[in-house]
């Protein structure tokens, strides 16, 4: 393999991204080298895009909802276009394996076609009117310029998921990756530079960056510009967010920590329930929101099953993401690395048995397979890296209890054939998640649903279904045709 400095250049030039030898150094997690640098912006900086955000605004919310579309499609264009080479950089810069890489461009792709289908069918509705010669009707808005706040594990998929959709909601966007991995962003700012130049007459600052720590996101959070703040990270990430946007009574979108679990029946087909859940911990080194970290396995088959996880975890392909034999990757850096082994250690005090959890190499770990003695300690936290905590459990209702007893909220699964266990579980008395699958992990959605959870993770919805509705204004509309003024309710107020 070549070193990851070569690769990332050889990458960045095709992709049209200008290179800096000046401003943060940004590291590949799959060699630890410096794979490129990318200066911070400065507040100033800062406050300029919001500015050209909010003048785009002006213009962009009078473009007609599917020309705005076209605008989408044509990124979604660039992005086929440029899927590979995309792909690779996010492999680079994340070190997640190259089919995920690839699977996250995908999914950008997955989500232009949704928002262009979208852009003609941003509907709202006419309401039955109590009063004669009146209409009522509900109108759906352009918002605002939209912050859009991301982490390192989808460096570009999520950014897509928010801009697609507000861009064709009629927002102008404005994007803070996470600082470990702006080089994806830049990519993907050169390819939407690109759809704007064939798109013609798109406002100036229409599609923005900004790059940096937390006092950028923090700057763009505070400013009254900013309609929406949509941001994925860490529970505590996001609840800094809330309180400051909350302040000057902005919007959010939160996307936060997730504590997923999946729960196996009796009456579950076993292979399957063992490849599922093989790939949702281990997939991604366990660093997805959606990543599997909780097992409950009901007490006839858990011994069973835990061994076979067991020899699952310990035979995986563990190293360079490039090389498609690997199917787990490295960790993003040290503090992950450090995560892990203070989640292990809590875990062993507890009376835990550990199974991997080694380093291999550099930011390289086998992944773990933790057998706990009671549902508590790190099992409640979310720790970004591959650990699982198995449990057994008597009865469906306790497994059930269980999987929401936690403070996150995001996706959850059942394992079974019998469909009165899989019904209770999609129930109103089931899964407490955002997301609740059958005979799927808990990871791995498609764009078409609705995707966000409850509780910390933040109760924002993205992506499909009608998660649009967020970057829009509802007015509702009464417009009186008659010559008369009758009020609602039969008040009276005759003058
Ligand atoms: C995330 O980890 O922030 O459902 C998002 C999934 C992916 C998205 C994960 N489609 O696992």
């Amino acid at each position: 393999m070549q070193p990851t400095a070569q690769d990332a250049a050889a990458l960045l030039d095709s992709l049209g991204v200008t290179r800096s030898n000046e401003g943060r150094p940004v590291r590949s997690p799959i060699d630890g080298a410096i794979i490129g640098h990318v200066p911070d912006s400065s507040i100033a900086d800062a406050e300029t895009r919001v500015a050209e955000a909010m003048t785009a605004f002006g213009n962009w919310r009078e473009v007609p909802g599917p020309r705005r579309g076209e605008l989408v499609r044509l990124l979604g264009e660039e992005l086929r276009a440029h899927k590979d080479a995309l792909g690779r950089l996010v492999t680079l810069e994340c070190g997640k394996p190259l089919s995920e890489g690839l699977g996250e461009v995908q999914e950008m792709i997955d989500i232009c076609d949704f928002a262009v289908g979208l852009s003609r069918q941003l509907y709202g509705l006419t309401i039955a009117s109590e009063r004669p010669g009146h209409r009522m009707s509900e109108t759906w808005h352009p918002l605002g310029p939209v912050a859009i706040i991301t982490a390192f594990n989808f460096p570009v998929a999520v950014w897509a998921w928010n801009a697609a959709l507000a861009l064709v909601c009629g927002d102008p966007v404005i994007w803070k990756p996470s600082e470990k991995t702006p080089l994806t962003a830049l990519a993907v700012m050169a390819l939407a530079a690109r759809a704007l130049a064939r798109f013609g007459d798109a406002p100036a600052g229409l599609i923005g960056i900004v790059t940096g720590g937390a006092e950028i996101g923090a700057a763009l959070v505070d400013h009254p510009g900013i309609a929406l703040v949509s941001a994925t990270g860490s529970t505590r990430m996001g609840r800094i967010v809330a309180e400051r946007a909350a302040k000057r009574f902005a919007r959010t979108l939160l996307e936060l920590g997730g504590n997923n679990a999946s729960i196996v029946t009796p009456a579950a087909d076993r292979d399957l329930a063992l490849r599922a859940s093989a790939f949702g911990f281990m997939g991604t080194a366990g660093q997805r929101c959606t990543s599997l970290r909780r097992l409950f396995l009901h007490r006839s088959i858990h011994d069973a099953f835990l061994e076979r996880m067991r020899a699952a975890a310990a035979s995986i392909t563990i190293g360079d993401p490039r090389d498609s034999t690997n199917l787990v990757g490295p960790l993003i850096d040290d503090a992950a690395l450090q995560g892990m082994r203070a989640a292990l250690d809590a875990a062993r005090a507890m009376g835990a048995t550990v199974s991997g959890g080694e380093v291999i190499d550099g930011l390289y770990v086998r992944p773990a397979v933790v057998a706990m003695p009671a549902h508590a300690g790190p099992a409640l936290e979310e720790t970004f890296a591959p650990i699982l905590y198995v449990f057994a459990y008597d009865t469906l209702e306790e497994a059930i209890a269980l999987q929401n007893a936690v403070p996150q909220g995001l996706s959850s699964s059942i394992f079974t054939t019998d469909m009165r266990e899989a019904e209770r579980f999609v129930s109103a008395a089931g899964s407490d998640c955002g997301i609740a699958n059958v005979n799927i992990g808990t990871s791995g959605a498609e764009i078409g649903g609705a995707f966000g959870g409850e509780k910390e993770t933040g109760g924002g919805r993205e992506s499909g279904s009608d998660s649009w509705k967020a970057y829009m204004r509802r007015q509702t509309s009464t417009v009186n045709w008659s010559g008369a003024l009758p009020l609602a309710q039969g008040v009276k107020f005759d003058i």
